[in-house]
């Protein structure tokens, strides 16, 4: 792919992204994406949000479950990137209408005190955070349906990034089974979906370290004073206006947000 193939296809996600219009995916016309050009599409797209005067404060991984790589059918995690711009204040209002076809998941967040760059252990990560809180990711999709993507799909459509929302409580680790959190999701008060926080990587600080991993491969460091999205627990469900969608992670707190 060249640099002017980048541009191009970046430019068709960010468009149908603004213009709320599905498209079909990028490997129809370019069937050898690769994950490597895919990943440069990501960048790009990134760059012209910056440009818009966007400012990165989070990543996210994705695909970090079996349930959700069984739900997607999908490999391998992925990573994303989140701005200031898409992140929604606890006990906020998702605007639904600004998406396309947008879906709720529930994950955990870690603050990230100091940067971390390459190969680091759990143990780096765990000393590197200064807490962790429940989250509710928003996706969205700029593709036709929302499935039968491939991964360089989705990883040039920014892993399928719209918004996202972190519980104002972040507390330390110390202490902390953060394998063993059971997390429950509900819309409406009703509880839709419900899992063990090691569904997230096994682990949810593992998810931590191969985000690392996977940025040093591109020459991406986790820069100090991220948020990381660790992940979802569960399949996502789709999230309608006048939807309330409450996580709560029993022995960290809850999370709520509300759909219009
Ligand atoms: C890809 C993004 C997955 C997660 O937490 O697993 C993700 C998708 O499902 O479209 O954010
Ligand atoms: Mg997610």
């Amino acid at each position: 792919m060249t640099p002017s193939d980048i541009e191009r296809l970046s430019l068709r996600l960010h468009d149908a992204r603004l213009a709320r219009q599905e498209i079909d995916r990028l490997t129809v016309e370019v069937p050898d994406l690769g994950l490597s050009g895919a990943y440069a599409i990501q960048a790009d797209g990134m760059r012209r949000r910056f440009e818009a005067g966007e400012r990165q404060v989070a990543l996210k991984m994705g695909l970090t479950s079996e349930a959700k790589r069984t739900q997607m059918g999908l490999e391998a995690p992925v990573y994303g990137v989140l701005t200031d711009r898409m992140q929604v204040a606890a006990g906020g209002t998702i605007p639904v209408g600004t998406g396309i076809h947008p879906k709720i998941e529930p994950e955990l967040v870690f603050r990230v005190g100091r940067e971390l760059r390459g190969a680091i252990t759990m143990e780096q990560a765990a000393a590197a955070c200064t807490g962790v809180a429940p989250a509710l990711e928003v996706l969205d999709s700029r593709y036709r349906g929302f499935k039968y993507f491939s991964l360089p799909d989705v990883v040039a459509d920014n892993s399928s990034s719209f918004l996202f929302v972190v519980g104002d409580d972040f507390r330390p680790l110390e202490g902390l089974a953060l394998d063993r959190l059971p997390m429950a999701m509900s819309v409406n008060g009703e509880v839709k979906q419900r899992a063990t926080s090691d569904a997230i990587s096994g682990h949810p600080l593992l998810s931590i370290v191969q985000l690392c991993a996977l940025l040093a491969e591109r020459g991406g460091v986790l820069p100090a004073g991220s948020l990381v999205l660790a992940g979802a627990a569960t399949v996502a469900e789709p999230l309608q206006a006048g939807d309330r969608v409450e996580l709560v992670v029993e022995g960290l707190g809850s999370v709520a947000v509300t759909a219009e």
